[in-house]
């Protein structure tokens, strides 16, 4: 693996989650493999779990890590080739990633978009560029439109719940993406990533919310038409006979970085849940409570939010460690 930036950058996604769950087993066995080797984690926003479980990871494989929050601590940084740097910007990202690139072996970047041009922020500029003049292997951290390292959580979560409850043979889970209410507006980044992930793994894959918040065709089907997520727009009806309810808020794709509802109906509560099959109840974090998800599911056994966090330690540990595999 050179980087992780996508569901694409992983060859056998199974083989992935296997040798995740392997390393949950046994966190300190490949202590030696990053020995002398740096990891920097690049912050151009606010986090809790990637920052810390990803330098978790890093430490369990014997890596030194260092970690700077560019948009606080850093020079206000010009991403524009061939401008005028005549403005606030006092650096430019060219040196600042090849730079970046002398101290580490590894750097991880997280870059939201700013929601107010798609076209912009589906090019995603900052990652792409940290690519392009690192000179070394990058892993998003969260880009304007993907979050591997949480999708990736995600599926070991659902595949260790899975494999412990002794399903029938041969049968695979449904799992649904359920969009929620939320007061801010917020990146299609997990919903994309989780939908990626999902079309490529041995689930029954379905995706609810109100019309218009279709997320991008791209993320929801597979290349050549070989599968898509199948939409529905009633909750309750996608809700039916589900194993896991995953929720996420996300800002209009079509009317781009819009808010077009706030229905509150669409929170997840104990009366939706009770549709399911007894569904395990997910989220990336962080969750707004009595908003997005009733406290009543947040703190119910079956709520699986910690475990899942949890995870995003031998998500990023798998990766990194495939990462250092190809280091000298
Ligand atoms: C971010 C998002 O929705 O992408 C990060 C989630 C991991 N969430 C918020 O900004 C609340
Ligand atoms: N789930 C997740 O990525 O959380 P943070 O934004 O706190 O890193």
């Amino acid at each position: 693996m050179k980087n992780f930036i996508s569901v694409k950058d992983v060859e056998n996604i199974d083989q992935l989650v296997l040798e995740a769950l392997i390393e949950k087993k046994f966190p300190f066995a490949n202590k030696e493999i990053g020995k002398n080797k740096t990891l920097g984690l690049i912050f151009l926003n606010p986090s809790l779990r990637t920052r810390l479980s990803t330098q978790r990871a890093a430490q369990n494989l014997g890596m030194d890590v260092m970690v700077m929050n560019l948009d606080k601590e850093g020079w206000s940084m010009e991403t524009k080739d061939g401008v005028l740097m005549d403005g606030s910007a006092a650096e430019h990202i060219k040196e600042a990633a090849a730079v970046i690139g002398q101290y580490c072996e590894i750097i991880g970047v997280r870059s939201f978009p700013k929601l107010l041009n798609r076209e912009e922020d589906y090019s995603n500029e900052v990652l792409n560029k940290f690519i392009q003049y690192a000179g070394v292997p990058v892993i998003s951290l969260e880009s304007a439109t993907l979050h591997p390292l949480q999708s990736l959580a995600d599926l070991i979560t659902i595949t260790e719940i899975w494999n412990s409850q002794v399903p029938t043979p041969g049968s695979r889970p449904k799992v649904v993406l359920t969009w929620a209410p939320h007061p801010k507006i917020l990146p299609q980044a997990v919903p994309n990533s989780f939908s990626e992930w999902m079309l490529r793994s041995n689930v029954d894959f379905v995706i609810t919310h109100p019309e218009e918040y279709e997320l991008d065709a791209r993320f929801t089907s597979l290349p050549s038409g070989s599968g898509q997520a199948k939409i529905i727009y009633n909750q309750e009806e996608a809700f039916k006979g589900a194993d896991f309810i995953y929720a996420k808020n996300w800002s209009s794709y079509k009317e781009y970085g819009k808010i077009i509802s706030q229905d509150k109906k669409w929170m997840i509560t104990n009366k939706k849940m009770v549709l399911t099959n007894q569904a395990k109840f997910m989220h990336c974090l962080p969750v707004r409570r009595n908003v997005v998800v009733a406290d009543e599911v947040l703190d119910d056994p079956n709520s699986i939010v910690i475990q899942q966090a949890k995870n995003r330690i031998y998500s990023a540990q798998v990766v990194l460690k495939k990462i250092l595999q190809t280091l000298k």
